[in-house]
């Protein structure tokens, strides 16, 4: 096989998981792919006469996911009972949805001699991830998406969800964390990041504002993703069309007001999450609007009065959260987000932080816009 980009130590063993799942043709290809920070993700070709064929062998990470099997069980569930509502109402279930490529023995993955677990999608062709919302099109394709997505799996049985990471998205865990982070000091880098940590505790009570309505009833516990990026909607690259809403690792029990939260975080942000030039970050107010509008259309009028009055707070504590969780991983060693340069955790807890001090001036604006956005939500 040929490879690209790969160091040679790898290629063995993508070798022998590659060959383990049912592929059409003769595995010929395989280099690197996307820019998530979690699974290492390869594109796979195979050679089929005259014909080629493209896949997705995914190594799971499983120091991020402990249960990989009830992780893949989900996936298995959830794209399965997307792949019915698809077909159902006349859609293209192998374009519209993820699809598990079976290994040789009818596993949805496969374990190798090393101990690491992999899994296989058919790749869905002429359709990119975007890591920025170069148009605004393109980020409103993705809040349409996100927002169809939880509607659709409002119906989905959550007693046959595994928590695939417990506590995903409880901000006051996620503090407590951080705080265990700091009085630890183990890499002894606390001394250089004192301004960011008391950015953080500044804020410490507001990071339970959504959690507290959740754990009292007030806003209602849904099948969400939980990791709403842009680039986990792939849109069509001919039609500008949302295609496909991916990744599903992190699909489990949690808030609309995070999802929503999570994407503004991500794709309404001026500048990269890792950009070193804060002066660059801000909140688009109007990507603001734009996915707002989008989200409550795709969600069709599901969300609740409260659930639209803090959608606000969904994105301050999502970036706020982040920012905490990659400060964490800084303070730890950079043990759970995979990083490409030295501080590169820091780098990004920077922008997050950056991000949230701009919504803070933009928040009067910010609740406005979810404001109008409800009164025509989902019409
Ligand atoms: P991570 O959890 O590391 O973010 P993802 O599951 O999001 O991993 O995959 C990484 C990237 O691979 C995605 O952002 C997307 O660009 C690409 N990708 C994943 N699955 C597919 C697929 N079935 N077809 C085409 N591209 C895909
Ligand atoms: C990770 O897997 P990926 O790259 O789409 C992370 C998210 C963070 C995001 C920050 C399972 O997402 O929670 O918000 O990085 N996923 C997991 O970019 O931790
Ligand atoms: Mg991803």
């Amino acid at each position: 096989m040929n490879y690209q980009e790969i160091a040679t130590g790898a290629c063995e063993k993508i070798e022998e998981a590659a060959g383990r799942f049912r592929v059409n043709g003769t595995p010929s290809e395989c280099r690197r792919y996307g820019s998530g920070h979690i699974n290492d993700t390869f594109l796979l070709r195979t050679e089929d006469g005259e014909q080629g064929h493209s896949y997705i062998l995914q190594r799971m990470n499983t120091h991020v996911f402990q249960d990989p099997e009830g992780l893949m069980r989900n996936v298995s569930g959830v794209t399965g009972f997307l792949r019915d509502e698809i077909i159902r109402t006349g859609g293209d279930p192998l374009r519209e949805t993820l699809t598990l490529v079976k290994t040789e023995s009818g596993e949805d993955y496969y374990v190798d001699s090393l101990g690491s677990w992999w899994r296989m999608y058919l790749f869905i062709p002429d359709a990119v991830g975007y890591d920025t919302a170069e148009k605004k099109g393109i980020f409103y394709q993705s809040a349409r998406a996100f927002g169809r997505f939880q509607r659709l799996l409002a119906r989905y049985p959550v007693s046959l969800l595994t928590e695939t990471i417990p506590d995903f998205h409880n901000t006051p865990k996620r503090y407590e964390a951080f705080c265990r982070a700091v009085e630890a000091d183990v890499c002894g880098r606390v001394q250089g990041v004192g301004s960011e940590i008391a950015f953080v505790t500044d804020r410490k009570e507001e990071m339970s504002i959504v959690a507290d309505k959740l754990e009292s009833g007030e806003i209602p516990r849904r099948v969400t993703h939980n990791d709403t990026k842009l680039n986990n909607v792939l849109i069509d690259s001919r039609t500008g069309q949302a295609v496909c809403v991916i990744d599903l690792d992190t699909v489990m029990p949690g808030t609309a007001v995070f999802d929503f939260g999570d994407s503004i975080r991500f794709g309404a942000n001026t500048a990269a999450e890792d950009e070193k030039d804060l002066g660059r970050v801000s909140l688009s107010l109007p990507l603001y609007e734009t996915y707002t509008k989008g989200f409550l259309e795709g969600c069709a009028g599901s969300l609740t009065e409260g659930e639209i009055r803090l959608l606000p707070w969904g994105a301050k504590i999502m970036t706020l959260e982040c920012g905490m969780r990659f400060l964490t991983d800084y303070l730890e060693g950079d043990r759970y987000f995979r990083i490409h340069r030295p501080e590169h955790n820091l780098d990004r807890a920077r922008t997050q932080f950056a991000l949230v001090a701009d919504m803070e001036r933009k928040w009067d604006e910010m609740r406005r816009l979810a404001e109008c956005a409800g009164h025509t939500r989902g019409q």
